[in-house]
């Protein structure tokens, strides 16, 4: 079972994610995870850390001369802020002063829900640890499972759809690839020039009002061979487990798959996608992705997933963040030790996370679509996968 877990405190001396699972000869390399760890650190809107962190990634186990060797992969993030906060964050006794002591929970975090939880009367013991800074481990574990997808093929795509209620309006039949080399090249992951400049100007606005912003961002999976997923049981159907692995992300409120939430107010017969047999490549013209088997759809409303399975067609998600709930402009509050009401005063923060937010969600598709394909090709080596893999295309094409 392909699995990870993370560790670390935003100001902690660093990151840590461990990846269990992967099979041996898959091909890693430092390099690589830093791509995307850049990636997730880029994009317009966020506050003063990001020009202290410079995210790379040290591989200290799994891997060896450059292939893994099918042990637990550790991964290590260094904070570079750790460095101001040695004393603060120490984890054996220090002569620390206790002037970083938190007791004014901020709404919209998990200060408060977490200090009553845990009996913290400090509640930086809670907002280290649920502070976004954790997604860059997960971005370093989702690279590693995207590293594995590429070797079948598997493209994960994303790109933002809306920030602070500026709109980019569905797109027709645009190829994946090329939204998502629109969506590199704009500081706000919009594949629209003049919506990402709409964008820009929101972010500025709301950052003038010491305000934030929310927005939607859409990841787009393609080469996913139908079978990943099942509808036997619960807890195997391939949308809740992208759901579920969305909606951990930090500040994110809502997912969608395929039409999603358009599907309330729209006929069935306008819904469901119909089926086509045949290549779809030459029966559709506007096809762009590898279909593996000989069914195929011209319409994609499902997403994707049907009966809790991929049924060949692209992965389509969107899911929608929160405004960062540290504000310029205070919102009002109780201070846990007074009872006394405040208004929440801050140092510095992001305006608006949306863009890293979606990297951090191609990451977490990545994992889950690559733990699905293990579930359902798993071997110990990448050898013995793509043998799996290449008899069970064999076997969808004589169906
Ligand atoms: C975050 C608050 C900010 C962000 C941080 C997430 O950090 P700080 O409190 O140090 O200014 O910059 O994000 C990152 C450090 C990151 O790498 O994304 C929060 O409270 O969630």
């Amino acid at each position: 079972m392909l699995r990870f877990l993370t560790a670390g405190e935003s100001h902690g001396k660093e990151l840590t994610a461990i990846v269990e699972g992967a099979p041996s000869g898959l091909p890693i390399s430092p390099s690589q995870i830093d791509a995307d760890l850049a990636r997730r650190q880029s994009g317009y809107g966020r506050g003063g850390r990001m020009s202290i962190e410079t995210d790379r990634v040290e591989i200290t186990a799994g891997v060896r001369h450059g292939l893994t060797l099918g042990s637990p992969i550790a991964l290590i993030v260094r904070n570079r802020d750790w460095e101001n906060w040695t004393e603060v964050m120490s984890p054996v006794p220090s002569t620390y002063d206790g002037s970083k002591t938190v007791t004014k929970p901020r709404p919209g975090h998990a200060d408060l829900s977490g200090g009553i939880k845990y009996d913290h009367r400090d509640l930086r013991n809670i907002l280290e640890r649920s502070s976004a800074r954790e997604t860059a481990a997960r971005v370093a574990a989702g690279a590693v499972a995207r590293r594995l997808l590429d070797e079948f093929g598997i493209k994960v795509y994303s790109w933002v759809t809306g920030i602070g209620g500026v709109e980019w309006k569905k797109r027709g039949e645009a190829r994946p690839d090329e939204l998502f080399d629109g969506a590199e090249a704009s500081v706000v992951r919009c594949p629209d020039k003049k919506t990402s400049k709409a964008m820009v100007s929101a972010i500025d606005l709301a950052k003038r009002a010491g305000d934030s912003l929310g927005g939607v961002f859409e990841v787009v999976v393609t080469g996913v061979p139908p079978g990943l997923g099942s509808h036997v049981q619960w807890d195997r159907k391939l949308d809740g487990s992208l759901a579920r692995a969305l909606m951990s992300i930090q500040a994110i409120k809502g997912v969608e798959v395929g039409i999603g939430f358009g599907a309330a107010s729209t006929p069935g017969s306008k819904v469901h996608d119909e089926i086509f047999h045949g290549r779809k490549t030459k029966a559709f013209k506007g096809s762009y992705w590898p279909v593996p088997g000989t069914f195929f759809r011209k319409t994609n409303n499902a997403g994707g997933i049907e009966g809790g399975m991929s049924n060949g067609e692209p992965l389509v998600l969107r899911a929608v963040m929160k405004p960062i709930p540290t504000l310029y402009k205070p919102l009002r509050s109780i201070d846990i030790v007074t009872k006394e009401p405040f208004k929440a005063s801050i140092e510095r923060s992001d305006v608006c996370a949306v863009p890293a937010a979606a990297i951090v969600a191609e990451a977490a598709v990545a994992f889950e679509v690559a733990r699905e394909f293990l579930v359902k090709f798993g071997g110990d080596s990448v050898v013995e996968i793509e043998r799996n893999y290449r008899g069970y295309l064999g076997q969808i094409e004589r169906y």
